[in-house]
């Protein structure tokens, strides 16, 4: 696979782009084998939620060789490096479903992650607790099908928004308005294999659960100064390689209290084999 110039300017104009067949539908079935594995024994519930409309996993590569291989193999790093930079980190890495029924039991998640129109690059609260994202061009979701994603049920996306002058995480309903006259609605439609990548201010949301499970991975990127979700410290992996020790921010620890000052990015030249 290779980034192709035509994918980059797609992903500056319109705020995402969609890139067809990145991974074969054997692989993309036996990842998809590995998340209801996870499911069915729930070894680790914390990270799995459900409600009666959705489940998510997160720190899905911790479930098995081939999600393992999806998140951190050759396909990935092409886009790592070629989209964002060598210098980014993970920041979540979440396998979500929606669908109607996925499971018996509701833990508190009400409704599926991702439900209404917002944005995913970091926000803050200002003095007025005012939300600030930071903005266009900063950060970025990956998204990978493990389930097609039809009209109904696929992610909602608004074309061009990454660059409208708002500056919250979440969109008014006349801003949203305005955005829809100016460029539309996507649905992001999506076969097994398939990848998104997305700015991500652009604002999007869930679609709607069916009847049909709706697998998609969510790893989202960001620079290696952003804190992400889970504390990856904690987390080994056997015979971690140098590109899965630098998405696991293992490249640029804080020194404790005890250490000298020091720029704490350490990066460790993974990209030169790719
Ligand atoms: O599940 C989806 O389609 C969207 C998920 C989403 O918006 C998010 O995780 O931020």
């Amino acid at each position: 696979m290779q980034i192709q110039s035509g994918h980059l300017t797609q992903l500056r104009d319109v705020g995402f782009v969609r890139i067809a067949g990145v991974f074969d539908p054997p692989f993309i079935a036996g990842c998809k084998a590995e998340l209801e594995q996870a499911l069915a024994g729930r070894r680790s519930p914390a990270h799995m939620l459900t409600s009666s409309t959705s489940v998510h996993v997160h720190n899905f590569f911790l479930y098995g060789a081939s999600l393992r291989r999806l998140l951190f193999g050759a396909e990935l790093q092409t886009i790592h490096k070629g989209v964002f930079g060598p210098s980014y980190c993970l920041r979540n890495a979440v396998a979500s479903t929606i669908h109607a029924n996925a499971a018996g039991d509701d833990t508190p998640l009400h409704s599926p992650i991702g439900a209404g129109w917002h944005r995913d690059t970091p926000q803050f609260h200002d003095r007025d607790a005012a939300s600030r994202v930071i903005g266009s061009e900063c950060t970025y979701q990956v998204i990978v099908a493990i389930d097609p994603a039809n009209p109904v049920n696929s992610t909602k996306l608004l074309p061009g928004s990454h660059r409208a002058p708002i500056a919250g995480h979440r969109l008014a309903a006349a801003d949203l308005q305005a955005l829809v006259e100016q460029r539309g609605l996507a649905d992001l439609l999506m076969q097994p294999g398939d990848v998104a990548i997305i700015d991500d201010n652009t604002f999007h949301k869930a679609g709607l659960p069916t009847s049909e499970s709706r697998w998609m991975l969510f790893c989202s990127y960001t620079p290696w100064f952003v804190k992400p979700y889970f504390d990856f410290t904690t987390v080994q992996l056997p015979d971690m390689t140098a590109y899965e020790a630098h998405c696991l921010h293992k490249t640029s620890i804080p020194p404790d209290a005890s250490e000298a000052l020091r720029n704490t990015f350490r990066p460790n030249g993974w990209e030169k084999d790719v």
